[in-house]
Parts: C-alpha cells; sequence; structure tokens
C-alpha cells in the first residue's frame, strides 16, 4: 500500500525529494536529480536480464518521473504503444487521481489572460518535437530570448518514433555512392505523391534547404550518413544514422543536448491551452497550463506552434476522416492535435485539414511502425496467400489501400538474414516477438499459411536477378530471398500522419481567414498543412520538420526582436 510519495516520506520527510521551502518546478528538475542522486541514471539502472528493460527505451534519457509519479498512479509510457505486462511498476497499485492535465479549465484560462503576463520573452515555442526543437535552437542563435513549453513530461513527439529516415537532395553521402538526384526531381517525386494537391512553394524550400537541414543536424551531433530509398521516391535519398538504425530517437537525443547546450529554457508538463491576441489581432502571448504552476500568461512578441498531428485524437480523425475511425495509429500518445484547435479559436486557416495517411505496415493488431525500410532495403509484400500484389515501393496510400482489398485485409513482409545484417532496426522487431522464422522458404510457409511463397520467392529470385520485375516494375530489387533464416511479420494499415493542418506562407506565418498572416504567430512541423498535399512521402516529414522548423524559429526571432 501506499504511494512513492508516501514510501519516500517515511525516509526523511518531504525533503526527501523536494526543496526546502517546497517549490516544484514543472519539469521536476530538482525532483529527478534526486532519484539520480540515490538511484544512479539510466546507465546505472540499466538491468540486460530483463526481457524488456524500460530503463534503456528508445524514449532515451527522459525524467524519473515521466512513469515513476510520485503523488499520483504510476504510469508505464512503454505500455502506451506495447504490451509489456511482465515488466512490475513499483506502488503501480497507487490509487489513480484525475490527471492535471485532463480538462481544458476555460474559465482559469481566461483568469490568466485578464491577470496578465507573469513573465515575458521573445519567442514562446509550443512542443519540443523535432519542429519545436529546430525552431527553437534557430530562435535563440538568431539572437531571441526563448522558452520551449512541452505539454508531456517528455520531450520528443512523434519525432522520437521516426524510424526511416530524412529525405535530402544534394548532400555529400548522396555524393559518395554516386546518387544521381536534383531538387527538381525532390520537387516532382513529392508532388507526384501528393497528387499533386501540395503547395509547391513549400515543397520547393523544403527540397532546396534539405542538404543544409542534414548538415545543420549533423552540425548539432547528429550522424546522418546512411543512405536508402523510400516508396515514391525515384532514387536513394532517405539518410539515418550509419547501421539502419531509426533516425528519431537519434534526432531527438542530438537536439535535447543541443538546446542544453544553447540555454534554452525547456519546460515540461507544461501545456499551451490559449494564444492570446491583442486588439490589433497580433498574439502578445500564450497561456500555460504547468503541471505544479497552475495557468499563467507568459507575454511573447512571437510564438511558433510546434505542436504536432492529431493521428491519436480518436474525436478528430472520426470527425475530419470517418473512414479511418477505428484504425489502430503508430502514433505518440502526445498526437492530439491541440495546435490546431489553438489556432482555430483565433481564427486560423486551415489547409488541407481532413487528409489524414494510412501507413501500410504497422504490425497487425499493434501499433508498432514496421519501417518502410524495410521494404526500401529489400523485404517483399505478400498477401495470405504468399501472393505479390502491388510494386512494394509505391505510395503509402496506395500501398494501404491495396492491402485493404486483400482476403482479411492484412498482409506479410518476408525477408531473409541479408536483410537483418543491413538494418538494426529489425532486430528490434525480433526482440519484440513480431517475427516468424523458418530455415527454409517452405517451411515460413508452412507456420504461416501462406500456400504459394515459395513460387513467389522463385519467381521474385528471378526478376531481382534479372533486374526486372515482370510481376509489378519494382525497379528497386536489393535483395533476393536466399539466405537463412527466413522471416516473416504481419502488417496491416494504420493511421500515421495528418498531412493536413494550419495553413502557413514560405516564411512560416499562420495565416487567418482572409490569408493575410496572423501577426506574431509562426507554425512548422506536422501541425501544418500544404506541404505533402494528399499523400506525404516517407522521409519527408522529418525533412518538413528541421527545414521549417529552422525557418520558423528564424522568422519568429526576426519580428520578435525588431519590435
Ligand atoms: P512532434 O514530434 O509530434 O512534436 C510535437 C510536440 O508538441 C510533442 O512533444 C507534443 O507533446 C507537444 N505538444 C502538443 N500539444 C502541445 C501543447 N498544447 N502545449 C505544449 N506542447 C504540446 N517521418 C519521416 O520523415 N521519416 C520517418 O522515418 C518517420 N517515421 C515515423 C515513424 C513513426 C512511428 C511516426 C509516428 C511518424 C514517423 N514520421 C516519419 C513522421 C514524423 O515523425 C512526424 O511527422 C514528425 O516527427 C512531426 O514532428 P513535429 O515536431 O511536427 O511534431
Ligand atoms: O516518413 C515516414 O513516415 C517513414 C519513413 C516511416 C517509416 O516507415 O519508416
Amino acid at each position: 500500500g501506499g504511494s512513492l510519495a508516501d514510501f519516500h516520506k517515511s525516509m526523511g520527510g518531504c525533503d526527501t525529494c523536494h526543496t526546502k521551502p517546497l517549490k516544484v518546478s514543472d519539469s521536476e528538475t530538482h525532483e529527478n536529480a534526486q532519484c539520480q542522486n540515490c538511484h544512479g541514471g539510466y546507465e546505472d539502472l540499466a538491468n540486460d536480464k530483463l526481457e524488456f528493460d524500460p530503463h534503456t527505451s528508445h524514449l532515451g534519457d527522459i525524467n524519473c518521473t515521466s512513469c515513476h509519479r510520485a503523488h499520483d498512479a504510476p504510469k508505464m509510457y512503454c505500455n502506451e504503444c506495447h504490451s509489456f505486462d511482465n515488466v512490475e511498476m513499483p506502488f503501480a497499485d497507487t490509487k489513480a487521481k484525475p490527471a492535471w492535465d485532463a480538462e481544458w479549465d476555460q474559465e482559469a484560462i481566461a483568469k490568466a489572460i485578464k491577470a496578465g503576463p507573469k513573465e515575458t520573452t521573445q519567442v514562446v515555442i509550443v512542443g519540443a518535437g523535432s519542429a519545436g526543437y529546430n525552431a527553437a535552437i534557430a530562435a535563440k542563435r538568431a539572437g531571441a530570448d526563448v522558452i520551449l513549453l512541452e505539454k508531456a513530461p517528455f520531450t520528443g513527439g512523434n519525432s522520437m518514433l521516426a524510424a526511416g529516415g530524412f529525405n535530402a537532395v544534394g548532400t555529400p553521402q548522396q555524393a559518395k555512392k554516386g546518387i544521381d538526384d536534383s531538387i527538381d526531381s525532390f520537387v516532382e517525386d513529392a508532388m507526384k505523391g501528393g497528387r499533386y494537391q501540395n503547395d509547391k512553394a513549400l515543397v520547393q524550400i523544403m527540397a532546396e534547404e534539405s542538404a543544409d537541414g542534414v548538415k545543420w543536424l549533423e552540425s548539432l551531433g547528429a550522424n546522418m550518413d546512411d543512405l536508402k530509398r523510400s516508396g515514391g521516391a525515384k532514387v536513394e535519398r532517405t539518410h539515418r544514422p550509419t547501421g539502419g538504425y531509426s533516425v528519431g530517437p537519434h534526432i531527438i537525443d542530438t537536439l535535447r543536448a543541443a538546446a542544453e547546450r544553447e540555454g534554452i529554457d525547456v519546460r515540461l508538463n507544461s501545456r499551451v491551452e490559449k494564444l492570446v491576441l491583442n486588439d490589433d489581432q497580433a498574439i502578445v502571448g500564450v497561456v500555460v497550463h504547468g503541471k505544479h504552476s497552475g495557468h499563467k500568461m507568459i507575454g511573447a512578441d512571437a510564438v511558433v506552434l510546434a505542436t504536432g498531428g492529431y493521428g491519436m485524437n480518436k474525436e478528430m480523425v472520426a470527425y475530419y476522416r470517418p473512414t479511418f475511425k477505428d484504425m489502430t495509429s503508430s502514433n505518440n500518445v502526445t498526437a492530439t492535435g491541440d495546435g490546431i484547435r489553438l489556432a482555430k479559436e483565433i481564427g486560423a486557416s486551415m489547409t488541407d485539414i481532413d487528409w489524414v495517411q494510412a501507413h501500410p505496415t504497422i504490425g497487425k493488431d499493434s501499433r508498432i511502425l514496421i519501417s518502410e525500410t524495410v521494404r526500401g532495403v529489400g523485404a517483399i509484400m505478400v498477401n495470405v496467400h504468399g501472393e505479390r500484389f502491388i510494386n512494394e515501393l509505391t505510395t503509402r496510400d496506395r500501398a494501404s489501400d491495396a492491402i485493404l482489398k486483400q482476403d482479411e485485409q492484412y498482409a506479410w513482409l518476408v525477408f531473409d538474414e541479408q536483410l537483418i545484417e543491413k538494418k538494426q532496426m529489425v532486430r528490434g522487431y525480433e526482440h519484440l516477438g513480431m517475427l516468424s522464422k523458418a530455415n527454409t522458404i517452405e517451411d515460413l510457409a508452412k507456420i504461416t499459411g501462406m500456400e504459394s511463397l515459395a513460387k513467389t520467392a522463385e519467381d521474385y529470385n528471378r526478376y531481382q536477378a534479372a533486374g526486372k520485375d515482370e510481376a509489378f516494375g519494382r525497379s528497386d530489387m536489393p535483395l533476393n530471398l536466399s539466405q537463412p533464416p527466413y522471416y516473416a511479420v504481419k502488417v496491416a494499415p494504420g493511421i500515421h500522419h495528418t498531412m493536413g493542418g494550419v495553413a502557413v506562407d514560405t516564411n512560416s506565418n499562420v495565416l487567418n481567414l482572409q490569408s493575410w498572416p496572423i501577426q506574431g504567430l509562426y507554425a512548422a512541423g506536422e501541425v501544418t498543412g500544404g506541404g505533402h498535399g494528399y499523400n506525404r512521402l516517407g522521409g519527408n516529414a522529418i525533412a518538413d520538420t528541421v527545414v521549417f522548423g529552422r525557418r520558423a524559429g528564424e522568422h519568429a526571432a526576426e519580428y520578435a526582436t525588431k519590435k
């Protein structure tokens, strides 16, 4: 019985964990330092005897109190996506109180606005995913005072989950591999993938500034040296860390460290619940709801919305894309569309708000994305009978539609040991028990019930050797199926990306319903619409967050520092 707080109190009173006099910051900085003083850091806590060790997770070095909440029911964030039933959390039986951030209390918001700013800064960034971090660092380097507000107890959002990579054209990595690419080709692929519904001016900037985006991340400490091809792309332009590791955790670790080095004021457990305008309809600040500090207004000359998409907001998905309403989602729990709500409330215009992307390969009956790079690196996709039914490297909308037309509405990705060796990420799927495995294709067919698999593999190997896919015209077939063991993973479409969102101009300035810029309001990343059209290409979201995150930060800083 008792809570984690009661237990610690019994050891030395409240100051076992808290400062005296008691003052708890929203980020719970002192409390977390105390956890680490007594228990050590994650490296000390790592336990390789555990099948799944939460202390070595891809969430990185996050606050202990993200999960070990002392006065409230502990929460194992891993289980928001996974189901690690055998991992026991101490004090997990504590009776839950309502979460501090459950409701948006309109009365408290109004009161905070009436009371006026309790502090001021030049630029407030809302949301600490890739777009938010990039905006914050760029704004700070452009000379502005910056506060970065994050509603979750940890930073990273959907960005932290990004698997496949970052699309960029004209990088030294492409040159080294002799890849013939061009800005026009990048733009044409994105436009074609988006069914030509994209805002071409945004795509052009994304392409033109993508290589510099890779260079910028490298200058902050990232490694982007591995290259592969994504669906809908003519050439290899998807950059990720050497060894084929997931891109998102690496980028977020890099950005967290960079923000710390730059001295950026990052506040966790701090949800923005209102954008505040003056009588001239210009931004004058935000109302933030801090876990411990409550509601207050922060005065700001400029605000950058970087709150991500709405792929985990069931009501919004049901409203904007009713046919997807019961679908699983690959998204982080943080993707609740707050930025869209905040911007709409002050009369911002929306672009393509109802365009939601289903990713074709989410692990069936799970929330775990099986990255597009698995196909990009060489896997084939087959139906329940073991027959191929589409060019594996087509765009996601077409691949998802095709799966939903197959018997039982799911598919299998099939590959062999060669792929595992090229792509470390796949080891994670094996560790999660998602892969069926056999020493021969015939045995794999038997355990998965795919009666035609052996014939499909034989045909595919012939096409691969000849360099011509006679069945579906797949142009890139880097691997055949020849090296045991053989693997298969069951996949089905799930909500992955919300293409639509807040309307912006090329300076990342948010537009109002008359398409005029709202003075002082900027937005970047998945909260915005326009760049991806009807269907986003794999790898273009991270490009979007880096290129437009930086632009939004720079323009916000320029506007704020000139005031
Ligand atoms: P996010 O990274 O989602 O960050 C938004 C942040 O804002 C969150 O931390 C959230 O908590 C915070 N926030 C929200 N509301 C508030 C509020 N009211 N107040 C304060 N904070 C708030 N794209 C690629 O290009 N390549 C890939 O390989 C790739 N793989 C992916 C894999 C997965 C599993 C998923 C889900 C997506 C993937 N994507 C990929 C898409 C890409 O990761 C996202 O589109 C992109 O990272 C979004 O970045 P963002 O900064 O706009 O938003
Ligand atoms: O851009 C993406 O969403 C992406 C590359 C995802 C993936 O399948 O890895």
